[in-house]
C-alpha cells in the first residue's frame, strides 16, 4: 500500500516536474526585461506613477528595471545607457524635460532597442527616436483651465490678475499648461498674467513661491494657475499664512485631480481640478508586449481625461484611485 502510494506520488512528482520545466521555457521565451527611467518623486502624483508602473510589470508577466532620477536629466541618460548596456528589450522613460534627447536615444536606436515616452513628450524633428508616447494632452489640460477661468469671469469687467505657479522649467507639462492658458486668454485683455515662477511640481515650492507673490502682489491677485495639485497645496498654506483665503477671495485653479487636490476641493481652495492621470502602468506593459510581438503602435496613446468642478468634489471623491 505505502510503496504504491510512494511511486504514484513519486510520478505525480516528476511529471509536475516536467510540465513546470516546459511551461518555464515557454515562459521565458516571452518574458521581456524593460528598463524605465522615472522623472523622480517630486510629487504625488508621480507616486502614483511610479506604484502605477512597478504594480503593473509583475501582474504583465514583464521584467521591470526601474531608476529614479531624482528630477535631473543627466541622471535619465545614465541610466537609459546603462539599459542598453545591459541589452534590454525595451526602455521608456518619463523624460523630465523636452529638449536634449537626441545623442543617447540615438545610441538606443543604434543599439536597436526601441524606446517609449511615458508622461511626458520630448521635442525632437526625428520621428524615429521612440515609437510612441503614452500620456495626458498637457495643452489641452491648459486650455481646459482657461476655459474654466473665461466661464468663471464671463460676466466681470476685470482686470482679473493671475499668478502662475509654474512646474519644473523646460517640462512639456509645465510648457504646455502655460501655453494652454495662453491660447484661450491671450484675446481678452482683461485677463493679465501678472507673475509667473517655477515651484517644480513640488509642494514647497509651491509655498515658496506663493509666499514671495503674496508680499509683492497682496490683494492684487484674483487667481492663482498652479501647474499641479502639490504646488496648489503649498500655496494654500502659504495664502492662509498670509491671511489669505484660498478659494474664496482668490480662486485656485490646479491640474492633476489627486485625492489630496480633491479634499481641497471639499474643503473649498481649489475652485476646479483639471484631470491628468498617472496610472499608465498597465497600458505601458501592454505596449512593451506589442513591440516585442512585433506590432505596431499608434504615435499617440492618449489619456481620457475630465475636469472637475469643487460642487462636485464631495460625491466624486471616494472613486478616486491616485
Ligand atoms: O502633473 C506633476 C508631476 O508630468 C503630468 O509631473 C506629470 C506632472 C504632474 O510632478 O504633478
Amino acid at each position: 500500500m505505502v510503496d504504491v502510494k510512494g511511486r504514484g506520488l513519486r510520478a505525480l512528482v516528476a511529471a509536475a516536474l516536467m510540465v513546470s520545466a516546459s511551461f518555464g521555457a515557454h515562459a521565458a521565451d516571452k518574458l521581456i526585461t524593460l528598463g524605465f527611467s522615472q522623472v523622480g518623486a517630486e510629487s504625488a502624483w508621480r507616486t502614483a506613477n511610479t506604484e502605477s508602473v512597478k504594480s503593473a510589470a509583475p501582474a504583465a508577466g514583464v521584467n521591470l528595471k526601474f531608476a529614479d532620477a531624482q528630477q535631473k536629466q543627466e541622471n535619465q541618460i545614465k541610466a537609459i545607457r546603462s539599459y542598453i548596456a545591459q541589452k534590454v528589450d525595451v526602455i521608456a522613460f518619463s523624460p523630465v524635460v523636452e529638449s536634449g534627447w537626441e545623442p543617447i536615444l540615438q545610441e538606443a536606436k543604434a543599439a536597436k532597442i526601441p524606446v517609449i515616452l511615458t508622461d511626458r513628450n520630448i521635442d525632437t524633428k526625428d520621428t524615429s527616436l521612440y515609437v510612441t508616447m503614452i500620456g495626458s494632452d498637457f495643452l489641452e489640460e491648459g486650455r481646459r483651465g482657461g476655459k474654466w477661468l473665461e466661464e468663471t469671469y464671463k460676466d466681470d469687467k476685470g482686470p482679473i490678475n493671475i499668478v502662475e505657479l509654474q512646474g519644473t522649467v523646460g517640462s512639456a507639462p509645465a510648457n504646455d499648461r502655460h501655453a494652454g492658458l495662453i491660447e484661450v486668454i491671450k484675446n481678452d485683455p482683461k485677463f493679465k498674467i501678472i507673475a509667473s515662477q517655477s515651484g517644480d511640481f513640488t509642494l514647497a515650492g509651491g509655498k515658496q513661491v506663493m509666499e514671495a507673490f503674496a508680499k509683492t502682489y497682496g490683494n492684487k491677485i484674483n487667481v492663482v494657475y498652479a501647474h499641479n495639485d502639490d504646488m496648489a497645496l503649498g500655496a494654500i498654506q502659504a495664502m492662509e499664512e498670509a491671511g489669505m483665503h484660498p478659494g474664496k477671495d482668490i480662486k485656485v485653479v490646479s491640474f492633476d485631480a489627486t485625492k489630496g487636490g480633491f479634499q481641497a476641493m471639499v474643503d473649498g481652495k481649489i475652485n476646479v481640478d483639471v484631470e491628468c492621470s498617472p496610472l499608465l502602468g498597465p497600458q505601458l506593459m501592454q505596449a512593451s508586449k506589442d513591440l516585442a510581438a512585433g506590432k505596431t503602435l499608434p504615435r499617440w496613446i492618449k489619456t481620457d481625461e475630465t475636469v472637475f468642478l469643487q460642487a462636485d468634489a464631495a460625491k466624486i471623491m471616494p472613486t478616486r484611485k491616485y
